[in-house]
């Protein structure tokens, strides 16, 4: 009988051992923002470029995943602890990106104010132990050389701040574009400039440069390179309706030539963050970030009534996170399944046939 018990409780010990052996290999993994009762950041902890992978403190490749908000000077409300916290434990998120726009009426250059969307955000995370993306989201004013100044304020004093946490990961222009704005000539000098004022204060956090023509060309940095790139990945952004197999073609190329890839913003939809969910091309994206173990922040939360925003029109006014199904819309349910790995295009294909 003794012997039996024993016999059970070794077997018990080996498929626990087993189960946890398994989840330990984040490369293959299933993603989760809590672990054995452990955050992200406690199990990943300081962040490392190695070759073109994003890794973990010990050079295990890892793939984060998450969301980010909408603009912060109009759905900021919605970059709060409450909102943040359930992304971490009911969407599985382990990373936030604050999407701190720059130009336009309302954008930090003209509102400074903004700033406390980010901070909060940043401090959210780091109580939650998920990974920040501080996005200083150049959008409207093309180059990143026009606010620059600002730019320059910003991140010594965000580096200031957060430098020595290892939630921080700096995005310092989301997407350079117009016919002028080139990387030899404007998103290079502005980011190793940039780079050089965060490494004065923060020697090792993850600095993300966009690429020209919306982070769209992501050859660009590897045949005119930074002179500071350690610990530098580049962006490619995506929107699943309008940007498909040749966006990756360029993605597999950039990664060949040794350039890291981030995907700090992607969408389901057209490029306008409208025009339908498109399911079956966003799965062929989740699967080929997957197997190149490139992370990524989906566009976006919020209530606007837009197809790329995860909230149902006029849901959850309030911002307090805890959403029923009803409060989603239909990209939110769909975001909400892939993060919670529910779903993939293996699945999604049967569940096509089943209907
Ligand atoms: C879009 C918002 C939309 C807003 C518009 C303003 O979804 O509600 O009116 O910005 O410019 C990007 C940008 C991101 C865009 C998004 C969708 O980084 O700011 O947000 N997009 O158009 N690049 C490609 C698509």
């Amino acid at each position: 009988m003794k012997k039996s018990v024993m016999l059970f409780a070794a077997t018990f010990a080996a498929a626990l051992s087993f189960v946890s052996c398994v989840n330990s290999k984040y490369a293959n993994d299933t993603h989760l923002a809590i672990e054995d009762g452990k955050t992200v950041v406690e199990r990943y902890g300081q962040l490392q470029v190695i070759g073109t992978d994003l890794c973990d403190q010990n050079g295990n490749p890892v793939q984060l995943r998450g969301m980010s908000s909408h603009g912060l000077h109009w759905y900021g409300k919605y970059a709060n602890k409450d909102v943040i916290t359930w992304l971490r434990d009911d969407w599985n998120c382990q990373i936030w990106r604050a999407a701190l726009y720059t130009g336009g009426q309302g954008g930090y250059v003209s509102n400074p104010a903004l700033k406390e969307r980010v901070t909060d955000s940043v401090e959210a995370c780091i109580e939650n132990g998920m990974y920040v993306l501080i996005d200083w989201h150049v959008l409207e004013e093309h180059d990143p050389l026009l606010y620059k100044k600002y730019a320059v304020e910003f991140f010594d004093e965000m580096s200031k701040k957060y430098g020595d946490k290892p939630n921080v990961i700096y995005e310092i222009c989301n997407e350079p574009n117009g016919e002028k704005v080139t990387w030899s000539d404007n998103i290079k000098p502005y980011a190793e400039e940039i780079i050089e004022v965060i490494r004065k204060n923060d020697p090792d956090n993850i600095i993300i440069v966009g690429t020209p023509v919306w982070s769209s060309q992501v050859m660009a940095p590897s045949s005119d390179p930074l002179k500071n790139g350690k610990n530098v990945m580049y962006t490619c952004h995506f929107y699943a309706g309008s940007h498909k197999a040749e966006a990756r073609k360029n993605v597999a190329n950039a990664l060949k030539a040794g350039t890291p890839i981030f995907v700090t913003e992607w969408g389901t939809t057209q490029a306008s963050g409208d025009g339908g969910v498109y399911e079956k091309e966003t799965l062929k994206w989740m699967e080929f970030l997957k197997a190149h173990n490139i992370s990524w922040a989906n566009w976006s939360v919020n209530n606007k009534g837009e197809d790329s925003g995860i909230l149902a029109f006029n849901a959850d006014r309030e911002a307090k996170g805890n959403w029923k199904d009803k409060d989603l819309s239909k990209d939110g349910k769909f975001l909400r399944r892939i993060l919670r790995n529910e779903l993939d295009m293996k699945s999604w294909k049967q569940e096509q046939k089943n209907k």
